[in-house]
């Protein structure tokens, strides 16, 4: 059923020059990419995602974490771009100034043809080794869990450096680790001047990161949420749409197409 906007939400994208579309994990949930904050399921059930996503759990049980990352990465490689996704996309093609920061690791954006979202969190396709000049790792040939169910996955050792031998860990951002600083960098300058900023998708509780609406509300832009559930962004965004991206992001876009006249 197509979601029913209220009226006039579509009018500040409509008039927008400059956009900013800030995506969590919630935005490739419709892409049957599990979020942060659900529980996880099968073998993983056990674990807490946030606890896995720390260098102290890769210190401890590099085999336990490195397995999860291909479980993770083979579920990613079988998943498609959801509508939210390709109405991204579409709001690029409309306000060719537009920039998408995504806090997520897969490549959904780029996929449904995003030009070149902002990555804060890194990759899952980008593993490097542990060393401290960081060299950048190939993946495994033949992935372990790219048939894997996560009832099948589990435990799979890191492989090694091929330059310094030192163990090779995910391309991706855990925390207490420092933001990629270009990345932050270019989120920082795009909310600072762009007249909307979309955040979809995120629970709004990871910081940096979070901050990204937030500059954008105190710089003056018009910041929009969509999100089925509240989020302490809330208190910044003038439109809240409650609803999931692949549902309220191209209702959004065709009443955008609308107010601008385009077809
Ligand atoms: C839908 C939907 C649908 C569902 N449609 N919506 C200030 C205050 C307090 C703490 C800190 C602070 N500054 C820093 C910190 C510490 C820490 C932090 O933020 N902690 C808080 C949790 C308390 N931050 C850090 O440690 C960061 N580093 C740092 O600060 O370094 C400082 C430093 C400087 C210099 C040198 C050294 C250090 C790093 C944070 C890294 C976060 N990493 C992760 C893992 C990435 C790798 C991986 O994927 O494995 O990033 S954690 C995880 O959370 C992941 C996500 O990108 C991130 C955000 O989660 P997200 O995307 O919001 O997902 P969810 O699951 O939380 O929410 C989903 C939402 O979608 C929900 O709202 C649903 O309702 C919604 N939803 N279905 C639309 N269909």
């Amino acid at each position: 059923m197509e979601y029913a906007l209220p009226p006039d939400a579509a009018a500040p994208l409509g008039q927008a020059r400059r956009v900013v579309v800030f995506t969590g994990a919630g935005m490739s949930a419709e892409s049957g990419v599990p979020t942060f904050r659900d529980d996880l399921t099968g073998l993983w059930a056990r674990f807490d995602a946030m606890q896995l996503a720390t260098p102290e759990a890769f210190h401890t049980d590099p085999d336990l974490v490195w397995g999860w990352y291909e479980w993770r990465r083979a579920r990613v490689r079988r998943a498609k771009p959801n509508p939210g996704h390709l109405a991204t996309a579409a709001i690029e093609a409309l306000v060719p100034d537009t920039v998408v920061i995504t806090q997520n690791v897969d490549d959904l954006h780029e996929r449904a043809g995003s030009r070149s979202p902002v990555h804060l969190h890194g990759s899952l396709f980008a593993p490097r080794c542990i060393a401290e000049d960081a060299h950048p790792a190939a993946l495994p040939e033949t992935p372990h869990g790219e048939t894997a169910g996560p009832d099948e996955g589990g435990r799979v050792p890191p492989p090694r450096c091929r330059h310094c031998g030192a163990l090779v860990r995910p391309g991706v951002v855990w925390f207490g680790e420092a933001l990629p600083e270009a990345a932050l960098t270019a989120a920082v300058e795009a909310a600072v001047s762009c007249d909307v900023l979309l955040t979809v998708g995120t629970s709004g509780v990871v910081y940096p990161a979070a901050e990204i609406p937030r500059i954008a509300a105190r710089s003056g832009a018009t910041v929009m949420q969509v999100n089925p559930e509240p989020t302490p962004l809330d208190e910044v965004c003038a439109i809240n749409l409650r609803g999931t991206a692949a549902h309220v992001l191209p209702a959004l876009v065709a009443a955008a197409r609308d107010a601008i006249g385009t077809t």
